[in-house]
């Protein structure tokens, strides 16, 4: 990766082609069918990064606008109901756009900074969401390899335990693999409450950085990652206190696509049942004009 051309804004992307869609295609068995994404505007809440706001779903117009005079139904009958919502893009499970962060005033494949400043004119979400993400994918579910139901804030994943969770779940991890990673953090928002979630320092649990961890991904050529936490990796790291460093190591340098607050709970119970954990995944982000990111619904096939 780094060196898909200099236009390029696929990043990782590039790598699932059809060869790895009908790879994906056929490690279906079951045909079981997962849907990974959260639910906006729920009465719970949704779980976002500090700092923005979950989503405001309105309605415009309902029974009651033709209870009230204020609306008359269409000819022969037909009345209906209308709604908005209001979000962050980054606001649930979504897809990161390549140039969503960047140091040093470069984005994803050099791209200057400043492109950004009308939305984001290059690296933006909308590449990804035209190509779509669609392929093989394995699942690590690391919080049942450590025998817990979730990780605790802070808790640290390492290449060590992706490898050593595949080798126990008896998962080969390939070249161009989806990878998705179960930390079980984001049901304490869900199962807990916000209290708990965002209980200060906020600080999830999840990869941590390290060169080997970055070469790793870079020689499996790993298109795109996606984990049940807000940010994919662990908040800070505690060896230098670096804020979100993978966002600049993984998305920034390599162009891995960064798929983040996936509810993974019933894909890694079934996982668990039939200790199969390598699937079809496919999604497609909304194509959002120069977005940051947009929400995504992926669709796992088993
Ligand atoms: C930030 O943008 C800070 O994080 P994320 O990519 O998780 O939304």
């Amino acid at each position: 990766m780094g060196s898909l051309g200099k236009d390029d804004e696929l990043g990782g992307l590039n790598f699932l082609d059809a060869e790895e869609v009908a790879r994906g295609l056929a490690s279906i068995r079951s045909h079981k069918t997962f849907a990974l994404s959260v639910v906006i505007g729920s009465p719970k809440g949704d779980p976002v990064w500090p700092g923005r706001s979950g989503a405001v779903k309105l309605m415009t117009q309902d029974k009651g606008s033709y209870m009230s005079g204020k609306l008359q139904p269409l000819a022969g009958g037909l009345e209906y109901a209308d709604d908005y919502v209001t979000m962050f893009l980054q606001g649930s499970t979504q897809f990161d756009g390549l140039g969503h962060t960047w140091y040093d005033d470069k984005l994803y494949n050099g791209f200057d900074a400043h492109t950004t400043l009308a939305g984001l004119e290059k690296a933006s979400v909308l590449p990804l969401a035209e190509h779509t993400a669609s392929g093989h994918a394995v699942l690590l579910d690391i919080a049942r390899y450590r025998g817990k139901e979730r990780l605790q804030k802070g808790e640290l994943i390492t290449l060590r335990d992706l490898l050593d969770c595949a080798a126990k779940q008896g998962t080969k991890i390939q070249k161009h693999d989806i990878l998705l990673i179960r930390t079980g953090w984001l049901s304490t928002f869900y199962e807990e409450g916000p209290a708990k979630f965002y209980d200060p320092p906020f600080i999830e649990p999840g990869l941590v950085y390290s060169r080997e961890l970055v070469e790793w991904f870079h020689d499996t050529e790993i298109p795109l990652l996606g984990t049940d936490t807000i940010a994919n990796e662990v908040t800070v790291d505690p060896n230098n206190g670096i804020v979100l460093p993978l966002h600049s190591a993984l998305m920034r340098n390599l162009g891995v696509v960064f798929n983040e607050i996936l509810m993974l709970e019933d894909l890694a119970k079934d996982c668990a049942k039939d200790g199969r954990y390598d699937f079809f995944y496919t999604a497609a982000p909304l194509k959002i004009f120069r977005g940051t990111g947009a929400p995504v619904n992926p669709i796992v096939i088993k």
